[in-house]
């Protein structure tokens, strides 16, 4: 598969308190790190997404939702991960700031999708934290905007708060049309 000057890179919440030792931590997180680092300089578009939460948000218990507190906007847990090669990431984009959604689609209550049409983009690539909820709703998300998408499955992780949840997530992204490939087969642009 090789890279256009059509691609994109989303790079989901690959954040400190998603990671092991985080408020929230996804089990596999620290596995992302290697092939995204590796792929980032191969895309021309890089977007790295952080969910960056205000404290009293409904997607916290404390609030009547689901999750305990985790990535609080301007707390080191909100951090993107130093594991991850900064240096190759073009924009940070912010999401889950919004008081009545969760944010967990990098398009939800942002201005993504204008920055990648400004960018001539016409295919995303989706790897990050975590497959059962971010990586899952920007990628269908994606789909439903027009993006050609594509999720790379040895970049990813998932909560699994089930056991099944990752199978579902693959499921439900496929059934919509997003496909599914390795960074091992993402190529340089010819
Ligand atoms: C996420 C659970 C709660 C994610 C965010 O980034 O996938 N998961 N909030």
């Amino acid at each position: 598969m090789d890279i256009a000057d059509t691609d994109a890179l989303i790079v989901v919440d690959a954040q400190n308190d998603f990671l092991p030792g985080g408020a929230l931590p996804v089990a596999e997180g620290n596995c992302i790190f290697e092939p995204i680092n590796r792929i980032m300089p191969l895309f021309p578009y890089v977007v790295a997404t952080r969910d960056w939460h205000p404290r009293v948000h409904p997607h916290f218990e404390e609030h009547g939702g689901p999750w305990p507190y985790h990535c609080i906007q301007d707390t080191p847990g909100a951090e993107l991960s130093p594991k991850l090669r900064v240096d190759e990431v073009d924009e940070v984009l912010s999401k889950g700031m919004h008081p009545h959604s969760h944010g967990y689609s990098a398009f939800d209550a942002t201005n993504l999708d204008e920055r990648l049409h400004a960018h001539n983009v016409r295919r995303v690539f989706v790897c990050g934290l975590a497959t059962d909820y971010c990586v899952k709703e920007t990628a269908l998300e994606a789909a439903a905007h027009g993006f050609q998408t594509v999720v790379l499955s040895d970049a990813i992780a998932a909560v699994n708060i089930k056991c099944t949840d990752e199978a579902d997530a693959l499921r439900e992204m496929a059934s919509h049309g997003v496909r599914f490939a390795t960074t091992e087969q993402i190529s340089a642009p010819v």
